[in-house]
């Protein structure tokens, strides 16, 4: 099947190695190795509903960065010699073939704050490159996908729904949502009032979706398939939420689940370097809460799965979204053992950068 899709793109199957890549928990990808390299990717369409709306909004930001942008190196799909990206076999799946970026790096983990700060700053360039980009020719790929309300809903019905087994052995997991619920609050207050500006956001900015030259500058970011209109919260609190412990979610040793602050300090100097004025003072205000609310939901969100029976995340021991979703609610905890600490930093970074400028 693999060898058939090469095919399409005028590809030698034979000339190719195809091994598998990456660790997302959503789609299917892989590497193909030969004469030139790709990465080959097959679209989980029971998360992405309309895989042709990916294909579009790859298009289009294609065409707009080429117009706006033309040195910034956007990873668009390849064509197959039809001049259509999506391919789509007879069982239903789709796939779709990227150019692979030769020298470039991607890390699974950050070692030095450097990586950090550097990551911020390509999802904040890009993000910002985009400042003047039509939203509304923009597909939602997953509609709502980071609106917590809804998470919570899910959540909430998921408990109506659940086995009994697994609702007592979340029992006190099921309780710790309910004692942050003060993030939800935020949440829809900030909804309410429409206080945040909408742009073009990433939503899924983990360190292995940014790629590194040699020297580990960043290059570009990748995986755009939750690309679509949203809140800069989704990106910083994604970074705030996998970068700053050494222990990732899937960490069963939860002692091992600290927060490096520097790690913060760097997130938000790369992210407001490539931002720059573009940043609203009420995004600054909510740098911070942005990370209590994406830990907050990714642990509703696997405790749902739990709930669900593990319908959504792939999961390869017995109760692995119930620990994820622990690993989470520790993760909270910490984050808010620091965020007087992150708020502090910001004002003061904030005020020596206005004194300066003015
Ligand atoms: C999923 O598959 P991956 O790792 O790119 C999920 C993210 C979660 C992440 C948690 C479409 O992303 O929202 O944060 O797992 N993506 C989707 O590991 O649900
Ligand atoms: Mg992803």
């Amino acid at each position: 099947m693999l060898n058939q899709i090469l095919e399409l793109y005028g590809l030698q199957a034979n000339d190719y190695k195809i091994i598998e890549f990456g660790s997302g928990l959503i789609n299917h990808t892989w590497k193909v190795s030969g004469p030139k390299n790709y990465i080959l990717q097959q679209i989980n369409a029971d998360v992405f509903k309309d895989p042709e709306a990916l294909a579009e909004n790859m298009a289009l930001l294609e065409t707009y960065f080429k117009q706006t942008a033309p040195d910034y190196l956007f990873v668009a799909p390849v064509k197959q010699v039809s001049g259509k990206y999506l391919v789509k076999t007879s069982d239903e799946g789709y796939y779709r073939l990227f150019p692979f970026i030769e020298n470039s790096v991607t890390i699974t983990e950050i070692k030095d704050q450097q990586e950090a700060f550097e990551a911020a700053q390509q999802f904040g360039k890009f993000t910002c490159l985009l400042r003047d980009f039509d939203l509304a020719n923009l597909h939602y790929t997953l509609p709502q996908f980071h609106d917590l309300k809804l998470r919570f809903d899910q959540f909430k019905e998921a408990c109506n729904v659940a086995k009994s087994d697994r609702l007592t052995i979340a029992g006190d997991a099921i309780k710790d949502i309910y004692k942050h619920q003060s993030v939800l609050f935020v949440y829809q207050q900030l909804m309410d009032h429409q206080q945040l500006p909408l742009r073009v956001i990433h939503h899924d900015t983990k360190i292995s979706n940014v790629l590194f030259d040699q020297d580990h500058h960043g290059l570009c970011v990748i995986d755009l398939d939750t690309v679509m209109p949203g809140y800069f919260m989704s990106d910083v609190g994604d970074m705030l939420r996998t970068y700053l412990s050494p222990a990732n979610e899937e960490e069963r040793d939860f002692s091992k689940i600290q927060i490096n602050e520097e790690c913060f300090y760097a997130i938000y100097k790369g992210y407001v370097s490539a931002m720059g004025a573009a940043l609203t003072a009420t995004e600054k205000e909510y740098f911070t809460y942005s990370g209590k609310y994406m830990i907050y939901m990714q642990a509703i969100r696997f405790l749902t799965d739990f709930l669900n029976d593990d319908v959504y995340y792939h999961t390869t021991y017995a109760h692995q979204n119930l620990i994820r979703a622990q690993n989470q609610l520790m993760l909270l905890n910490q984050f808010i053992k620091s965020e007087k600490r992150f708020k502090k930093f910001i004002a003061y970074f904030s005020f020596k950068h206005t004194s300066v400028a003015n």
